[in-house]
């Protein structure tokens, strides 16, 4: 794709950006050397330093951090006069100029390395949003696509002992055949938004496991560990020291030991006992530790079963707005405050939508015992049609499984929001589903569809994804954008398929502060009338397992924009940006106290 001949791609239809990374398990546990700081920057609008004029990604300029000199060629730039931004963040909110900038933008940062022998070093990136081209010295040593997910790229041969510069050019450019595609109801933060480091691995190293218990059982560990390079035959050893649990496994041909251990009397994690053991797993000169919790998912007719026993999931919705200061999530503490209001709120789950957010969300939720729905950003209308936007997003569903995959809170992949039903969208999305399973058979895999036409009086759930999924998720925003609040009570849901049902969403809109009559639109009152008669629905809804209402925060999404009420926001949170709760926050907060959704499950 080529706008004005200014940012142009070499990408063609058949090649996906990415190149030369990989994505190491667990990256966050293993010792790293942390290149979060100040980086300087240089915004390249025409993108004229990063592509060249037939699109290709050029490595002459800005690339190279050359010095301007009294010599030769004039160099037009200098980094070490340049400002500074804080990575991780996004550069929107960093920067009142950069506030609205969307296109390749630069980091470039020294640091000063000290190489140890025999080891191998990866630049880790936690996420750059949307493309992102690495140079470590000068060097190009990787390119990725996809905003949300997290890469590594080997610096073992362009890293030098002493001085370094690392030089990454992110473009945010919104692109046609993307995933997610040109248009979102979220706001496009740019940049190098979580953690990035520098980690040291040997010669061979382990690159991907999962551990998982298996179903129908209470001590059955399975699962695999892959080490890059081992030759066949090579020991792995798996150690859950608190249980005094080891095995041996062999690696085969491709790398890959196949695991089992059996635990008697483990203690199996879920709400209100997130139970995580410390595991540890060594293989030739490689070692790593994890905190890993064990438990089951499955789905039996209507019901979802957590550990064999059915689980109503009392869920939010959540963007990774940071709050207070909007922007990415990228601290410790915005998950903090984040996790702190879910926990008010009495709920058991969180949908963190629209793509894979930063891995202390999940790490969070994990030790906290909170269930997890996690999601690609295959949002709304993306080019189902477009054999390369199935690529991307296939990649970006792998590197969202990989990286997650021992993290027991998620419990559910989603592969798609809001998806128009038709033959290129149920073809499109029937492949992700069959990946997820086939990279991850222990979860289930979900998406969030439409909200029903009104047919005869009924709301008959009926999209041609649905044969695919192991739980349908539904939208539904009677008393928003359909109908009044009061349509609720009276509304007829018809389940084509005998699975179970979360309604993935549902809410209004409310301008914290702004008080008057349940109807009046964007007071407070009005957004608690819409709760209280969605769940006096939704407590009577056939093959109910779960809500996970629209949405936890106020987020900045730049479609938003009456005068003094949104400016700029999508107002639908229980809590505006500001961390003011709503007065539906506390309706929501009662619904899930009193368990008038659940009908006795946990
Ligand atoms: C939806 C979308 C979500 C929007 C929300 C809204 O159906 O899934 O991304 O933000 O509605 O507020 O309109």
């Amino acid at each position: 794709m080529c706008l004005l001949g200014a940012v142009c791609f070499e990408t063609s239809a058949q090649e996906l950006f990415t190149h030369n990374t990989t994505l190491l398990v667990d990256s966050d546990r293993r010792p790293q050397v942390s290149l979060d700081g100040e980086w300087h920057f240089i915004i390249d609008p025409y993108g004229s330093a990063l592509y060249s004029w037939d699109g290709h990604v050029r490595d002459d300029s800005y690339a190279q951090n050359a010095k301007p000199r009294n010599d030769g060629f004039p160099v037009e730039y200098d980094f070490s006069k340049s400002p500074l931004l804080k990575v991780p963040g996004d550069w929107n909110t960093q920067k009142a100029s950069l506030f609205r900038y969307e296109g390749p933008l630069w980091y470039q940062r020294d640091f000063q390395y000290g190489k140890k022998p025999g080891m191998r070093v990866f630049i880790h990136v936690g996420a750059a949003n949307y493309r992102a081209v690495v140079w470590m010295n000068g060097h190009r040593v990787c390119r990725h696509e996809g905003g949300f997910t997290p890469f590594d790229c080997e610096v073992t041969d362009s890293i030098k002992d002493g001085a370094n510069f690392v030089v990454i050019a992110v473009d945010s450019t919104r692109l046609a055949d993307g995933v997610p595609s040109l248009q979102t109801d979220w706001y496009n933060y740019g940049g190098l938004t979580r953690d990035v480091s520098l980690i040291e691995l040997p010669q061979m190293f382990v690159d991907n496991y999962g551990l998982h218990l298996d179903r129908g059982t209470d001590s059955e560990i399975s699962g695999f560990v892959h080490v890059v390079g081992a030759p066949a035959g090579s020991a792995v050893q798996v150690s859950i020291p608190e249980v005094n649990a080891t095995t041996t496994a062999y690696t085969g041909q491709n790398g890959t030991a196949v695991i089992h251990l059996r635990i008697q009397g483990l203690e199996l994690w879920g709400p209100g006992h997130p139970k995580l053991y410390r595991v540890r797993i060594a293989a030739l000169n490689d070692e790593l530790t994890d905190e890993v919790g064990f438990r089951t998912v499955e789905v039996k007719g209507a019901q979802i079963l957590l550990n064999g026993k059915p689980v109503f999931l009392r869920g939010i919705s959540m963007h990774a707005e940071a709050p207070y200061r909007t922007g990415r999530v990228c601290t410790d503490k915005d998950v903090q405050t984040l996790f702190g209001w879910v926990r008010d709120l009495h709920a058991n789950f969180v949908r963190l939508a629209h793509y894979p957010h930063d891995p202390r969300m999940t790490r969070m939720a994990d030790r906290l015992g909170v269930l997890v729905w996690s999601e690609t950003p295959d949002w709304q209308h993306i080019e189902f049609s477009n054999p390369h936007t199935l690529k991307q997003a296939q990649q970006e569903l792998t590197e969202m499984i990989r990286r997650d995959r021992n993290r027991a809170s998620v419990i559910m992949w989603s592969v798609a929001n809001e998806t128009p039903d038709s033959l290129a969208r149920t073809s499109f999305l029937d492949q992700l589903v069959q990946q997820a399973h086939s990279e991850d058979p222990t979860r289930l895999v979900t998406a969030a569809l439409f909200m029903p036409p009104l047919i005869g009086g009924k709301r008959i759930v009926d999209d041609s994804l649905g044969a695919a999924l192991d739980v349908i998720g539904v939208n539904e925003y009677i008393g928003w954008y359909q109908g009044r609040p009061q349509d609720a009570d009276t509304a007829k849901w018809v389940m084509k398929l005998q699975k179970p049902i979360v309604v993935s969403e549902f809410g209004g809109g409310a301008k914290a502060g702004y008080r008057g009559s349940s109807s009046t639109r964007w007071t407070e009152e009005s957004q608690a009338n819409i709760y209280r008669h969605q769940l006096g629905m939704l407590a009577h809804m056939p093959q109910l397992q779960g809500v996970s209402p629209w949405i936890l925060m106020d987020f900045r999404s730049p479609s938003r924009n009456l005068p003094g009420v949104q400016d700029g926001f999508n107002r639908k949170g229980l809590i505006s940006d500001q961390g003011k709760k709503k007065l539906a926050f506390y309706v929501l907060q009662h619904a899930y106290a009193s368990g008038m959704l659940d009908h006795g499950k946990p």
